[in-house]
């Protein structure tokens, strides 16, 4: 890749931006209330304002007309009945609910959020809200010194995005992945303020091309869009585990995955033919390395025509997939939006009848060029055109499929912009609107149609759906992979924070490319990859065309070996990790999460890279650089014990860690627990034997947690074929006790019970007050 020369910064090359003028809103004239909305008409534009829930506060601006409060494509929830008391003063009028307090300054109208224990979260002074004659809008917001910001969905960098400035335009960004790159796949417009140990969220819901500038000043950020109008939620936390349900109540939640789809995935860019995907599964099966799913690139298809098998590359892709069905693998077959303009191609042939297609304001389809050649792109936008992409998935269905992935789906053209023409008219189920203003939710459009379609031709299995574009809400239908990453270790490193900050603005399902898609890996880097990998939501290994292939076994058998162990550690961990998948669904937590979600009064956490947790008391501090074989490892309040070697590690302080290429240091809390199954093998990969692994502790230790299972595989948990298990422990001096809370659901797990472990004492273990060390279940 060529970058660019000094030319670049040509002293003659500096340019003097005009200044640029906004309008503020200006005075309150005048407030009614409709319903449950209050409407401030202003000198200068109209602010609607209603409670979504008592935590809750939506402000909308609209400088033309009265705010249109119905068309969000992110938000699935209606505003409940909120008692509010409201007080109309000379200066101000105010809105309160038992959560928080809405002031507002009458002249110039200014909002300050207030929350319940008094605490100003979002303030507005010199600047409130404005536009500029060309259509953008935007909030400026007073920023304080101990503001830490979170979230922005997918972004390279650094956790903390404090003196950042961040776009949302969903772009294919081959490379490069940097510090500076900004667009990516993914335009999730929401962040979470942590704020002297106390945290709220804001949810900017407009579509259009939005920044989010923490940087230009100390005393202020701001966020805009370039249209639309000013829409944007206050959530008030205080926890941040608080705005993540919070946030995730307004935008939902992922559904329960298939578990087979929280296993191994092997990737590559691609596995050309039937031979070499048959001759891929043996070798993990002969080699006993676990895999789940095996993922079809572009190469299965005729001419990269969607919904179609290459009949030579793949005589007959049936008996293929029933094969490795039998062999415990699953085909994920890629699937792109761009149709290939050929008028003998049933596909498009039925788009063009049915007038499924983009179009512009004239009636011309659009066309760009994408793998297939001169493409068409359905039009997502529109109800009728998602249901009959849907249905088009029988075509896999029926081979036996159950999960799809979808690239390409910013949308991404080969062209100058990189995209669609931003003039196209999207019919948006009869608000025609551009392609300007709905670009960012193309992608999230395409994953409801899809997992939409899957489900329903699924009949009662749960598909799985793995997404490279969308916005905020994507977590419905799929989980996200971060693109097309390369075999740096700054890349592995990177991958953290991005993951983290993903989870932070609800998407829990997601993952880089193990090992690096683009350039070529190397032993330690894919071993270490691997490691970090086998604990990150989504674990797939795939690789880019032209480079080293990286399945487990392609640097010999040291490093198969490692590999091999650290992927079966993934399913010994899946009844753990199942458990935490089961919370994101109905919480909107996330399954990997910074430090700062669990101890957001430790400073030492607000930045902290290179360590994540898995749930609430597993801490991960992989090697993340070349030839290293010791590191840092900062442990929050509480005592650890590594789950290695079992030594004790103090709280609030720095360790050194040791860590040879085998080794992946995790530590989990002491007075906590983790629950572990087993590798049978590829074949059977159901848990035979559960155990409850807990870390005793000596100071008096309280801990609860929630064990779930099912069939993992149907949706029978939503008549109540589950198993759940609440549990407190309670570790001290003289004894573990176990208390079952609650055990709820009928679903029989093959395992009858759960047997405990204690690590640390040869303390008597009470269950439920008799001395025992199993659960009947
Ligand atoms: O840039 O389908 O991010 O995972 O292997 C090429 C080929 C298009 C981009 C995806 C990558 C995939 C590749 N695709």
């Amino acid at each position: 890749m060529l970058g660019d020369t000094s030319f670049a910064i040509h002293p003659g090359k500096e340019k003097k931006d005009n200044a640029v003028i906004y309008r503020d809103i200006g005075d309150l004239v005048h407030v009614e209330k409709a319903g449950t909305t209050y409407l401030f008409q202003c000198t200068n534009g109209k602010v609607a304002i209603q409670f979504y829930t008592d935590s809750i506060v939506r402000v909308t601006m609209n400088q033309k007309q009265n705010p249109e409060l119905n068309h969000s494509k992110a938000v699935i929830v209606n505003p409940e009945v909120v008692a509010v008391e409201e007080e109309d003063t000379k200066e101000t009028f105010n809105v309160k609910s038992s959560k928080l307090v809405l002031h507002v300054q009458k002249k110039p109208f200014r909002i300050n959020i207030i929350d319940q224990n008094g605490r100003v979260i979002v303030s507005e002074d010199k600047h409130g809200m404005a536009y500029r004659e060309n259509g953008e809008v935007i909030a400026f917001k007073q920023m304080e010194e101990n503001d830490h910001f979170y979230g922005f969905g997918e972004k390279s960098g650094h956790l903390n995005k404090r003196g950042e400035r961040l776009e949302m335009w969903n772009t294919d960004v081959y490379a490069p992945h940097n510090p500076e790159t900004n667009a990516l796949y993914e335009s999730i417009p929401y962040f979470m303020t942590l704020r002297d140990g106390k945290a709220h969220g804001i949810f900017f819901d407009n579509t259009f091309r939005t920044f989010f500038d923490m940087k230009t000043s100390e005393d202020y950020y701001s966020f805009s869009a370039e249209g639309g109008q000013l829409d944007y939620y206050v959530m008030a936390g205080p926890h941040p585990k608080m705005v993540l349900e919070q946030y995730t109540y307004l935008t939902g939640r992922m559904p329960l995955p298939p578990k087979w789809s929280l296993g191994y995935h092997q990737s590559r860019y691609s596995y050309e033919t039937e031979v070499e995907v048959r001759e891929l599964a043996k070798n993990f099966i002969d080699k006993d390395i676990p895999v789940d799913v095996i993922h079809l690139d572009i190469h299965y298809m005729n001419g990269y025509r969607v919904f179609t098998f290459d009949k030579e590359r793949f005589p007959n892709p049936e008996k293929l997939i029933s094969d490795l069905k039998e062999m415990g693998i699953r085909v994920v077959p890629i699937v792109d939006p761009g149709v290939k303009k050929d008028s003998e191609y049933p596909i498009y042939q039925e788009g063009v009848s049915e007038d499924n297609f983009c179009k512009y304001i004239e009636g011309d389809i659009y066309y760009g060029e994408v793998w297939p050649g001169i493409s068409s792109f359905p039009d997502f936008t529109e109800e009728r055109v998602r249901k009959w992409w849907g249905e088009k998935h029988a075509f896999y269905t029926s081979m036996g499929i159950e999960g799809i992935w979808n690239d390409m789906n910013e949308p991404a053209v080969f062209n100058e912009t990189k995209t669609m023409d931003v003039e196209v008219m999207h019919r948006n189920d009869g608000n025609p609107t551009t392609h300007r203003e709905l670009h960012n939710v193309y992608g999230l459009l395409m994953g409801k149609a899809t997992y939409e379609g899957m489900k329903e031709n699924l009949q009662g299995k749960r598909p799985f759906l793995l997404t490279r574009a969308g916005f905020a809400g994507v977590q419905r239908y799929g989980s996200v992979w971060t693109g097309d990453n390369r075999s740096f270790w700054e890349h592995l490193q990177m991958s953290l924070p991005m993951v983290m900050n993903l989870g932070l603005s609800g998407v829990a399902f997601t993952g880089p490319d193990v090992g690096g898609f683009a350039h070529d890996t190397n032993a330690e880097l894919l071993t270490r990859w691997t490691q970090v990998g086998a604990f990150t939501p989504f674990f797939r290994n795939h690789s880019a065309i032209g480079f080293r292939y990286q399945e487990p076994w392609q640097f010999g058998e040291k490093y198969e070996a490692i590999m091999k162990k650290y992927i079966q550690m993934r399913y010994v961990w899946m009844p753990q990790l199942y458990s935490l998948f089961y919370q994101a669904s109905k919480q909107g937590l996330p399954v990997m999460r910074p430090l700062l979600m669990e101890y957001p009064d430790d400073e030492k956490t607000y930045n902290l890279n290179d360590q994540f947790m898995i749930g609430d008391n597993v801490i991960m501090s992989p090697i993340l650089a070349p030839s290293l074989t010791d590191r840092v490892v900062y442990l929050p309040k509480g005592e650890w014990v590594s789950y290695a070697t079992g030594e004790s590690y103090e709280g609030e302080k720095v360790h050194l860690v040791h860590a040879e290429l085998e080794d992946l240091p995790i530590f989990v809390r002491k007075g906590s627990a983790v629950m572990q199954g087993e590798w049978n093998s590829n074949q059977d990969k159901a848990t035979k034997s559960l155990t409850m692994k807990i870390y005793a502790s000596n100071p008096d230790e309280n801990y609860r947690f929630t064990f779930y299972d099912d069939d993992g595989e149907t949706f029978s948990y939503e008549n109540g074929e589950y198993l759940k298990v609440d549990l407190e422990i309670k570790s001290s001096e003289d004894s573990i006790e176990v208390v079952v809370l609650d055990m709820e659901g009928n679903y029989k797990p093959s395992y009858q019970e759960i047997r405990v472990e204690v690590i640390g004492s040869n303390n008597p273990v009470l269950i439920n007050g008799k001395e025992s060390t199993v659960i009947k279940l």
